[in-house]
């Protein structure tokens, strides 16, 4: 009878796969039972044999049979594919709920803030920035800003020397040097870079720091030029209702020399600790370019005059940013270069 031989196919079948357990399984049982060559196929082919009147019923139970088959086999994948992807959750497993790793952002250094505030006011005045070599020829770090041989500032014991003609610049006046040796007046520029002095390490002194020196020649530059420049770069960096002083001084490469002082930022000039009860601050030397200095160079000092400052960078940052002691400049720790 086709109809138990139907319901014969249809059971094996649900037995098979029901009971397999993973689905190329059910693709192998699909093409054997439903495939052109499948048993239920054959069954089909055999309806030849059927006498006519039956063929509608038969075909239907075929029907019905093809269904069984076809529902069981989407009921089994359904429930593989389940499994599979709950196996697949337990062995990918992934805590979204862990704290991402913080970024740590860099921050810009002391000197590099002060430096750029620095450079901004003197732009800003139509200055030019230039630069030079740090290993100097002691022509250019000496001689040429009339610091004769036997001057205390050429000892041995402050100037790192690497022969008799070559150190390390201990200021970085040989790059205005080199600018008054190349070119005509007007000159502005600001000279900012790294200095060397053999000092020992403290609170206030390093072997290496950075200074920036400033110099301007034209015809007709006073000293009244030196010091309204000079005070409205004090007031630029240190707030308008900063006061200057300047007291006399002397400096080999400058005359007259001074060194200018602002009223205290911290107590506006009353005196207090920040000030160590002074009400003023040194922070620069100055003065007007020596004519002998200007005329070494190739400047006609009939003709032309100048004047010319320097400054301490590290001196500026730790004042500016309330720093005690700088050492903290060089160290490179992150808990103190990120408050900045
Ligand atoms: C300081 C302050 C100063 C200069 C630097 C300078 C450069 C040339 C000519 C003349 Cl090429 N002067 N620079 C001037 C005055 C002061 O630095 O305390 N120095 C030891």
């Amino acid at each position: 009878m086709i109809k138990d031989d139907l319901s014969k196919i249809v059971s094996k079948a649900r037995e098979k796969i029901f009971s397999s357990v993973d689905s190329s399984v059910l693709n192998d049982i699909r093409v054997a039972v439903l495939g052109k060559k499948g048993e239920l196929t054959s069954i089909l082919k055999g309806m030849k044999d059927v006498p006519e009147d039956e063929r509608p019923k038969v075909g239907a139970l075929v029907n019905d049979a093809r269904k069984a088959v076809e529902d069981a086999l989407a009921e089994k994948k359904k429930a593989l594919e389940a499994l599979e992807l709950s196996r697949r959750l337990s062995r990918e497993k992934l805590d979204i709920t862990l704290p991402a790793k913080r970024l740590r952002k860099g921050h810009p250094h002391p000197n590099t803030l002060a430096l750029s505030e620095i450079r901004k006011i003197f732009t800003g005045m139509g200055y030019e920035v230039v630069d030079g070599p740090d290993i100097e020829l002691d022509y250019y770090n000496f001689e040429a800003l009339n610091i004769p041989e036997g001057h205390p500032a050429k000892d041995e014991q402050d100037t790192f020397y690497i022969n008799k003609e070559i150190l390390l610049r201990t200021q970085t006046s040989g790059v205005q040097v080199r600018q008054m040796e190349k070119r005509k007046p007007p000159i502005r520029m600001i000279a900012p870079g790294r200095v060397f002095r053999a000092d020992e390490v403290d609170a206030t002194h390093s072997p290496v720091f950075h200074q920036v020196e400033g110099m301007v020649i034209d015809k007709g530059i006073r000293f009244s030029d030196l010091k309204g420049t000079l005070e409205g770069f004090a007031k630029k960096l240190f707030g308008e209702e900063t006061r200057v002083k300047f007291r006399p001084h002397h400096f080999p490469f400058t005359e007259p020399s001074a060194e200018m002082d602002v009223s205290c930022f911290k107590c506006g000039g009353k005196g207090c600790r920040f000030c160590k009860g002074e009400g003023w601050i040194e922070i620069l030397g100055c003065g007007m370019m020596h004519p002998k200095v200007l005329s070494m160079s190739g400047v006609d000092p009939d003709e032309y005059s100048g004047f010319a400052f320097g400054l301490g960078l590290e001196r500026i940052a730790l004042l500016k940013y309330e720093i005690d002691d700088m050492r903290l400049l060089y160290e490179n720790d992150t808990r103190f270069l990120s408050q900045f």
